[in-house]
């Protein structure tokens, strides 16, 4: 990371007394003249250690030299970036804010090499303070959306707006205050909400601790507007670096903390709790029947909870998950091996993997059957730190679920019941009308397993490395066990239903025998979305008949141009076999087929982005099964050193034929940088050759949504449990939300879907970057969203849509800033821009009186 040493030296420098100093000065005007002769000579690096020089040594050269200082640090920064001098490129910029510590541009430009370099949360203080230094620096602001989601999390908003329980958390610390315990630790305070409750109901000591810089700060920002200042006192640590007497006096008597997830275990609760008691909470209280003063004893709000399980069908779930089809754009999978999803659990930890992902059951687009009742999976008592420490050593326990429902087994669904205390407690279940989402276990046997009445499901419960793991082992069925394991051909592996494909079975024993290779090493890892993109059979056809009509054409064409040629002349080259080879090249980010369905057509070189060895493998072993030549196949990242030499030609004298963009991300946004790499691809397109996609039309409609509402900002006017919260943590808002399901939100329709923008991926001269799009209003109500998909143009009459109930995109949606209110017949008009990528949306009512604008 950048270092900070130069800040110091730089501090002292300044100090000094100015005095005159000829020897001073000449040194100063020759180092500004070498700076801006090394400039023009495109000698960035010299130039910029002169203008340091410059800039420390007469900082009234200031505001002169600003804009070639700012050129000069980009162009040498791109170099060294170029070269990989990360370090050197950090440490300039360092440099360059010591000399303008509140220069917006240079610290958006900073922010975005930090993001490309994946240090997101920094990324995102950079462009935030940019924003506030110029808070219409339209390039920081769409950066800082991009990013606010990783400084402040989108729950924060919903927990907040919960009022049920914020309400619950207020009665039971003030319940706990009132009957003594008048110190307190906020552990994990984010807004600093609950720490706030408890000073407000009595207690004489509040702590608080947060180890986000941006939620501390926030916290800070908070406690200071609403008096409470002086009276909590916020650490930026993580609870479990905290000691007493060095960051809190004493023992306190209450611990209050919702650090925990959709899981409960995920945010480390345990470990932190065991902490806690060793080291910051007062003794508990000994025997239950203890009544009166608990200032000497300690205790934890939550007091417990209660997790339950249910096991679930759900083909939303499946298909991202584990690979549900045996053919894709006409090619088996069988040679594919076992492929599967980074989430797994079994009771015995597994670095590579996560024990669970999380759904919101009740939004999970075509619903979930349930195939047990819910069970109760563990009960834990925060308060005992013995059953704390004892939960990882617990044995494995295995329960006995009787299925009730007929149904595919595809997943655990997961939640609890936080017991706050005697009276209160709060439930994430699937039927609560909370913010809360469910942990999802997904099963992952390759086989499909349908369960029935009166089996019984053994689940196996056990806590290892602080997380709940439950997983799926076997099902008893008239007396006989059936193992559910995962790895096919395994020796115990369930039979009761016919493998959807022996193939891959016989495959994999194959490879085994080849390659010695123990079976459990060998499988390959995709990305839910990825995973899910295989299952989506209409977009492989889709892509399959758009390849084949262009590749047929380019045939034809190609042949009458080697029949033309030869006979014009006696050059043997152009009717080599080399010469009407054609080239596709995939620039999809991820795992994609698509080359290997381009290569099936003959006499096609396709080129694949995959930069996973093990995903490379794949495709060889699919393309070796589909009859590919090896030559056939190349993966073209292998031979690059970076990004930059990305869309060359593929050999000195051809061009592409097809070149495949990745235009839409699984979040439902736009790729960045999508029409730079659209207008690169054009130029080393073969004559007749195309981009797949050639077009994409955007389309949204006017919605009425609470639901987006409540997860984009603190609503409503009131105070957050009587405290000013809103103003602070909705600073935080962004205009535009990712990953929503369109088909399940709850919303209402106020509008037909509308064309909101056309992106020609062919046409440079065709794209504009503002539209106005007049929209009617069919039904009254108060617009507050417009969510927005894509129909994907693969040529002029095949195309794909993003909304397609077997997508693997989500949408993404604009919230507007306020919502706006339309009668049955109004018309709105929605001025549309396109940004770098970024889509905004303003709103407002046609025809409505010109005070209402
Ligand atoms: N999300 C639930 C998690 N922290 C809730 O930095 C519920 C998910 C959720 N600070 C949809 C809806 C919901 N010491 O700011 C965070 C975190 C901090 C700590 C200091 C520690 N040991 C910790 C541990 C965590 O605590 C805050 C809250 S943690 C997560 C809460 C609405 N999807």
């Amino acid at each position: 990371m950048p270092n900070t040493s130069a800040r110091q030296k730089h501090g002292r420098r300044a100090r000094r007394r100015r005095r005159v100093d000829p020897a001073r000065d000449e040194l100063i005007s020759s180092s500004l003249e070498s700076a801006q002769q090394c400039l023009f000579n495109q000698d960035y690096g010299t130039a910029f250690v002169h203008y340091l020089l410059v800039l420390n040594l007469a900082p009234m050269f200031k505001d002169f030299a600003r804009e070639s200082f700012r050129f000069t640090l980009f162009k040498w920064a791109e170099e060294l970036d170029s070269v990989g001098r990360i370090q050197d490129l950090f440490d300039c910029y360092e440099q360059a804010l010591e000399v303008f510590p509140a220069d917006e541009v240079i610290l958006n430009s900073m922010g975005e090499h930090l993001f490309r370099m994946g240090f997101r949360d920094e990324a995102a203080g950079h462009f935030y303070k940019a924003l506030k230094l110029k808070p219409d620096f339209l390039e920081a602001r769409e950066n800082f959306y991009r990013v606010a989601n990783w400084l402040v999390e989108r729950w924060h908003f919903l927990m907040l707006n919960d009022h049920g329980r914020n309400q619950k958390y207020q009665q039971a610390i003030q319940k706990a205050v009132q009957n003594g315990c008048n110190t307190v630790l906020d552990i994990g305070t984010g807004t600093g909400i609950l720490g706030m409750c408890a000073k407000k109901a009595g207690a004489a000591e509040v702590y608080a601790c947060e180890l986000s810089k941006t939620m501390y700060e926030l916290a800070c920002e908070v406690v200071t507007a609403n008096g409470m200042d002086g009276s909590i006192k916020i650490l930026h640590k993580k609870s479990l670096e905290m000691e007493v007497p060095k960051d809190i006096p004493h023992r306190v008597s209450l611990v209050v903390t919702e650090t925990v997830d959709a899981g409960l275990f995920g945010e480390g609760i345990i470990e932190s709790l065991i902490h806690a008691w060793h080291n910051l909470l007062l003794p508990p209280k000994r025997d239950e029947g203890e009544f009166g003063d608990q200032s000497n004893t300690g205790r934890v709000i939550p007091a417990g909870a209660t997790v339950f399980g249910m096991a679930v069908e759900c083909l939303e779930i499946r298909r991202h998950h584990r690979l549900c089809i045996t053919e894709v754009g006409g090619m088996s999978m069988a040679a594919a091996g076992e492929l599967r999803s980074p989430v797994s659990c079994s009771s015995e930890p597994d670095d590579t993997m996560e024990p669970y992902t999380t759904e919101r059951l009740s939004r999970l687009p075509g619903g979930y059957k349930a195939l047990t009742e819910p069970f109760t999976a563990l009960n834990i008592d925060f308060n005992n730190v013995q059953e704390l420490e004892g939960l990882s050593s617990r044995e494995v326990r295995e329960l006995r679920l009787l299925v009730t429902q007929e149904g595919e087994l595809d997943a655990l669904a997961v939640w609890f019941q936080l017991h706050l205390d005697e009276e209160n407690s709060l439930s994430t279940g699937p039927q609560e009308d909370t913010c809360w989402e469910q942990a999802i276990y997904p099963v992952h046997s390759t086989k499909s397993f349908v369960l029935k009445p009166q089996d019984e499901l053994i689940v196996e419960v056990s806590c290892r490395d602080a997380y709940l793991r439950l997983s799926c082992v076997a099902v008893l069925r008239d007396g006989q066990k059936v193992h559910l394991d995962k790895r096919v051909g395994s020796p115990h592996s369930g039979n009761l239903v016919p493998n959807p494909n022996p193939e891959a079975e016989l495959c994999s024993a194959l490879a085994c025998l080849q390659t010695n290779q123990s079976q459990t090493e060998d499988f390959c890892m995709l990305e839910c979305s990825e995973m899910a993109l295989l299952n989506n059979q209409d977009y492989h056809q889709s892509f399959c008949r758009a390849l084949t009509k262009l590749i047929s054409k380019l045939k034809a064409k190609n042949q009458n141009h080697g029949q033309r040629s030869a006979f014009q002349s006696d050059s043997a080259t152009s009717t080599t076999p080399n010469s009407s080879l054609l080239y596709v090249l995939d620039v999809s980010e991820g795992f994609s087929l698509l080359p290997l369905i381009a290569a099936r057509q003959g006499h096609v070189k396709a080129y694949s982005s995959v930069e996973k060895k093990k995903q490379q493998e794949v495709l060889r072993r699919l393309a070796r099964s589909s009859d590919i030549s090896e030559q056939h196949l190349e993966f073209w990242l292998n031979h690059m050193e970076d990004e930059h030499g990305m869309l060359q030609r593929p050999s000195r004298e051809k061009l592409w034929s097809a070149i495949i963009l990745d235009c839409v991300e699984t979040c439902g946004l736009i790729r960045q940088k999508l029409m730079e790499k659209a207008s690169l691809a054009r130029c080393l397109l073969e004559e007749g050759g195309q981009i797949f996609p050639e077009k994409i039309v955007v389309y949204g409609m006017l919605v009425e949504s609470d639901t987006l509402l409540l997860e984009s900002a603190v609503q409503g006017q009131k105070p957050t449990l009587g405290f000013n919260i809103a103003p602070f943590i909705n600073q935080f808002t962004v205009p535009v939300h990712v990953f929503l399901d369109f088909s399940t939100l709850e919303c209402r329709h106020l509008s037909e879907t509308v064309e909101l923008f056309v992106l020609d991926l062919m046409d440079a001269n065709a794209n504009y970057t503002n539209r106005d799009v007049k929209v009617q209003a069919m039904s009254a109500g108060r617009i507050t969203a417009i969510p927005f998909w894509y129909r994907i143009y693969l040529d002029q009459e095949i195309s794909v849509s993003t909304l397609s109930q077997n997508s693997h995109w989500k949408q993404a949606a604009v919230v507007l800033q306020e919502p706006l209110e339309v009668r049955v017949g109004d018309w709105v008009s929605l001025a549309v821009k396109l940004h770098k990528s970024t889509i905004s949306i303003l709103a407002h009512i046609e025809n409505a009186p010109a005070q209402m604008d």
